[in-house]
């Protein structure tokens, strides 16, 4: 390393984005990045930082600061930056974040990724806001309501602005109880299977609570919107948390589903103000769709005839084919975006590993079920003997909601008997939908380099001692 040259921060800028060879610095180490950026997760944002620090980037974006991602840019090093240039240290753009539950399981501080407590998940059918799980890309936004503004953009740019009081008064509200999974959620699990790339949720990426809001079909149709127009493709939804570009969090979903009864705009969770990790006015609220779509800190909604071009709709939040390696370009626009969930099952209680004496005879156990679209859960089946013979689980499930209009969890709860002679066996659980999909026995058919939407059956390893 002491024998790699020196650059000064002028030298480096010479390599920025228009430049044959792209390089970037980081702390005190200078890098020639060109061929990764076609390999890079985060997309074209890399070159945010071409010909010059990562560190401002980085200090959003803190996932990076991982020993994985610093051995993937030692690999790109050409060189020493010049002491004289290296950046101090970036001021901490998430000290306004709120305060959280210590019970939440930390995946990344900043921003801030929490799971929710597999032990006390299934205690209530409603997850206590406090212990919902939280998935931030960036910092959380502190918005006085007061001071808030939605604005609806219609198909020639016309725009109509609302404030939270506003839409409280001028439409209807309507309660849904309604899931939010993360499609990372299990990433962990499928990780295990073969290596893939993202935060490492294990199976607890996932909550359901009651929302309170008004219909965005009622929304669009108060600002002039048609949302049978032909020209309407798509409904997009920005956030107030922006990156150091300023440009906010994004996605979109199709017009079919925004013109549903189920869509909301959001101003209460579990009949309280939205807390604010959770959206804070206002968020929308997709039920059946993947928890990427539900954009929190609403301030925007767009009709399109195209999809929206934020980074979250067009380049993540897709799952390749297994046969899309790690290192193989990701061709994006090849696979459509996630939108509707797959039917997905998990066991809470016990732990993975937990010891169990033969005398007890019987475990107990928990978990969650549920599909996207509103596909309700009709069954969930347990084994203890590698999938040979199942039982069925006792489920809980909200009554308003019929099968066919089932946004909330099913929450399962079963007495499974304990092998005779083995030390050790796995608990695996699996749910049925409405629609009679079930969940792939393991990883192998639906393995993906971002480790997206894996649902195979859940296996919990337990421990017997005599
Ligand atoms: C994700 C590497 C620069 C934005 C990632 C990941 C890697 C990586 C390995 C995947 C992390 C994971 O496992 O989740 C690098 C390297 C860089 C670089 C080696 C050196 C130049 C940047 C810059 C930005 C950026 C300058 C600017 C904002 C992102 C974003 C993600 C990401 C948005 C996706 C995070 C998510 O999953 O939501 N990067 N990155 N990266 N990177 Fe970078
Ligand atoms: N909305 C904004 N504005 N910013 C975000 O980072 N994350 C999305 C979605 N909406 C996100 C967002 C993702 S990927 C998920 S899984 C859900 O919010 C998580 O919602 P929660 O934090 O309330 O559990
Ligand atoms: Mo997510």
């Amino acid at each position: 390393l002491k024998n790699l040259p020196i650059y000064t921060q002028e030298e480096v800028k010479k390599h920025g984005k228009e430049a044959d060879r792209i390089w970037v610095t980081y702390k005190d180490g200078v890098y020639d990045v060109t061929d990764f950026i076609s390999m890079h997760p985060g997309g074209e944002k890399i070159l945010l930082a071409a010909g010059a620090a990562v560190d401002p980037f980085w200090a959003l974006y803190s996932q990076h600061k991982t020993a994985e991602v610093l051995k993937i840019l030692e690999g790109y090093r050409i060189g020493r930056l010049d002491v004289k240039d290296v950046p101090k240290a970036e001021p901490d753009a998430f000290s306004n974040d709120p305060e959280r539950h210590p019970a939440l399981l930390v995946r990344n501080a900043k921003p801030f990724n929490g799971e929710s407590p597999p032990s006390l998940l299934t205690d209530h059918f409603y997850t206590p806001n406090e212990l919902f799980f939280v998935r931030n890309h960036l910092p959380v936004p502190d918005i006085k309501t007061e001071d808030h503004c939605l604005t609806v953009e219609t198909l020639n740019g016309k725009t109509i602005d609302l404030s939270v009081d506003e839409l409280k008064k001028k439409f209807k509200s309507y309660t849904i109880g309604s899931v939010i999974q993360c499609a990372g959620n299990r990433r962990a699990d499928m990780n295990q299977y073969k290596k893939v790339q993202g935060l490492m949720w294990e199976g607890t990426a996932i909550s359901n609570a009651e929302w309170t809001g008004v219909r965005l079909r009622d929304i669009l149709a108060d600002a002039g919107i048609d949302v049978f127009d032909e020209k309407i493709k798509h409904v997009h939804f920005e956030g107030s948390d922006v990156d150091p570009t300023g440009t906010p969090y994004g996605a979109s979903i199709p017009i079919e589903k925004a013109r549903g009864n189920e869509v909301i705009v959001a101003y209460h969770m579990n009949g309280v103000d939205i807390p604010r990790d959770h959206g804070a006015p206002l968020r929308v609220i997709v039920p059946g769709n993947v928890g990427a779509r539900q954009v929190k800190w609403l301030r925007r909604i767009i009709v399109s005839e195209k999809e929206s071009d934020s980074h979250w709709q067009q380049k993540d939040y897709r799952a390749f084919s297994p046969a899309v390696n790690m290192g193989d370009e990701l061709k994006w626009d090849t696979v459509p975006s996630i939108q509707e969930y797959p039917v997905q099952c998990a066991i809470c209680t016990p732990a993975p590993n937990t010891k169990v004496n033969s005398d007890d005879g019987t475990v107990d156990i928990s978990g969650y079920a549920w599909s996207g679209g509103g596909r309700g859960i009709i069954r969930i089946e347990i084994s203890v003997d590698g999938g040979e013979t199942w039982s069925s689980c006792e489920m809980e499930q909200e009554k308003k909601q019929d099968l066919d209009h089932m946004y909330a969890w099913t929450l399962f709860k079963a007495e499974v008997k304990i092998p005779p002679i083995v030390k050790e066996f796995n608990i695996i659980a699996k749910a049925v939908d409405r629609s009679y999909n079930t969940q792939p026995e393991t990883a192998s058919g639906i393995w993906n380099v971002r480790g997206l939407i894996h649902n195979a059956w859940h296996r919990v390893p337990i421990i017997v001692k005599d």
